[in-house]
């Protein structure tokens, strides 16, 4: 289609064209000059056209195949020919110059043509090579594909040490804004060079921004070195870093002075259960759980799963799913083809698990959902009414007895309590954090969306879901507001559709 305002002819102008005012005859007859309105406005245009005839110049009011010089300000020369539709050269007519507007003024200033330089020629692609948007990104995570780790690591970790600064300190919507930053450079297809190539890109808040120009600038980023070695910083994560501590607790603790393990061993406060036995195996889950480890879980839970129940099925979610390399813990997602044959599951899996001595620690939360008539519950909420077991679980490590080696390397005391405390000199497993959860088929592909993650991706898929769609996404259903409906899924790629997103695969889930 013919854009609107080079269909418009503009206005006479008050007869001071070449044509229109033949008098004042064209000193330069073989530049016929168009000059475009596009990005430079009418009356800096028509400015222009006047001084460039008075100077004894052919200046049309219109462009025609006769314009041998177009001139245009911030426009690129795909751009210009798209507009006012030149085709390609003709021989049979004098070839189009396509020119910068520096040409038009050093021409004024002459009082002629002057010679056509490569820097008066307009680029091909848009603007100024170094402004340039280099990166195109859509604002959600969700429409976004993003693998692990991505080109950015230096910034992506910068950020992700201030997102979590700021979650522990209880300041979520900093933590989050952060997460954003951090998961937008992490789906970029290349290393950013420098902070201009950045313009234009959402996601990204002055004080993002900030941290990422330090970052290219110099390499490091006060902020986040300060932050790193901070004491609140390094006292929290310690704290929060035991398996039944949140950050409220942490603060509490901290606030009390306590920043280490030993502090809180000899502080006499209670302890619950899950909590000692964090302290308990602190070392161990605190080590990355690796891809091979997780195969050897996911192969004990099979087991289990498929004699206690045969036809479950066993997925492995979490950052595994997503092709993670490693992980805090390992996530499963059980469910079983016959609707209702999955209740009351979760306890038979413990009870085989617990007779073949393969758990440290369990706990389990009952399923309380129910689709509500007013729709798929709070989307907000982060905890799933799944049943679901938080478990530690003993596994044998004489597939990587190079764990053990790593850990004295890194705290010899801290083994050898914990050698201490469990029995276990040089023991041949270690402790991985378990998380076992039961879906009924109708909801399993809801299940497997929210359990595959990242955290930030389904909650940008919510955000998506809600503002875009005004439906609400959870773990369990898809409501539709409009509709006053649940849409049915027995895929991931349906959820997406009925979103009206793109799908992206797990490994492009990693925002
Ligand atoms: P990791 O490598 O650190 O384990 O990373 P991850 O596997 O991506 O994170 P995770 O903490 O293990 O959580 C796995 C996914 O489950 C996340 O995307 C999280 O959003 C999702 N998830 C739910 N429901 C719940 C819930 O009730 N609690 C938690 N903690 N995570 C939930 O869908
Ligand atoms: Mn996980």
């Amino acid at each position: 289609m013919v854009p609107l305002k080079r269909r418009k002819v503009p206005p006479s102008n008050g007869g001071q064209s070449s044509e229109t005012n033949p008098s004042k005859e064209s000193r330069f007859p073989q530049a016929v000059i168009f000059i475009l309105e596009r990005r430079m406005g009418a009356s800096r245009r028509t400015f222009l056209a006047q001084l460039g005839r008075s100077k004894g110049f052919r200046i049309e009011d219109t462009y025609s195949e006769s314009v041998t010089y177009i001139i245009s300000e911030n426009n690129s020369g795909d751009e210009v020919r798209t507009w006012l539709g030149v085709r390609g050269q003709h021989q049979s007519r004098p070839p189009v110059h396509l020119l910068d507007i520096s040409w038009y003024t050093e021409s004024m200033r002459e009082g002629l043509p002057v010679a056509i330089l490569d820097r008066h020629r307009l680029l091909e692609q848009q603007g100024n090579p170094v402004e340039a948007p280099v990166f195109l990104a859509a604002s959600y995570a969700c429409q976004r594909n993003t693998p692990q780790p991505g080109h950015n690591t230096l910034l992506t970790a910068a950020l992700s040490v201030l997102a979590e600064s700021a979650e522990l300190n209880g300041d979520e919507g900093r933590g989050l804004a952060f997460r954003r930053s951090e998961g937008l450079l992490r789906s970029l297809d290349r290393r950013v060079q420098g902070p201009a190539e950045l313009r234009g890109l959402p996601c990204l808040g002055d004080h993002s921004r900030r941290v990422i120009q330090d970052l290219l600038e110099n390499g490091v980023s006060s902020e986040v070195e300060e932050t790193k070695s901070s004491s609140r910083y390094k006292a929290m994560k310690l704290l929060t870093g035991i398996f039944g501590v949140g950050v409220k607790t942490a603060k509490r603790w901290f606030t009390e002075g306590i920043c280490s393990l030993t502090q809180l061993e000899t502080s006499g406060h209670s302890l619950n259960a899950a909590q000692q036995a964090g302290l308990k195996y602190y070392t161990d889950l605190n080590q990355p759980v690796s891809r091979e480890e997780a195969d050897a879980v996911s192969v004990m839970v099979e087991d289990v799963v498929h004699s206690v129940l045969p036809g479950a099925r066993v997925t492995l979610a979490g950052g595994f799913r997503r092709g993670k390399m490693s992980g805090h813990d390992v996530d499963f997602l059980i469910t079983h083809p016959d609707e209702g044959k999955e209740e009351g599951l979760i306890h038979k899996i413990i009870a085989c698990l617990e007779s073949r001595g393969l758990l440290l620690y369990h706990q389990t939360t009952r399923n309380t959902y129910r689709e509500s008539a007013k729709g798929a519950g709070r989307p907000s909420s982060s905890m799933d009414r799944f049943d679901r077991c938080f478990s530690i679980f003993k596994l044998t490590n004489d597939s990587n007895p190079e764990d053990t080696r790593r850990a004295q390397q890194q705290d010899p005391e801290r083994v050898r309590v914990e050698a201490e405390q469990t029995g276990s000199g040089g023991r041949p497993w270690r402790a991985v954090r378990v998380d076992l959860v039961v879906s009924p088929i109708s909801q399993f592909a809801f299940a497997l969306l929210g359990w595959t993650g990242s955290k930030l991706f389904e909650r940008e898929m919510r955000r998506w879901a809600v503002h875009e769609r005004s439906m609400s996404l959870s773990s369990h259903a898809l409501y539709d507001r409009n509709q006053e409906r649940y849409l049915r899924a027995s895929s991931e790629e349906e959820i997406f559709a009925h979103l009206g997103l793109e799908y992206v695969s797990p490994v492009g889930r990693n925002a």
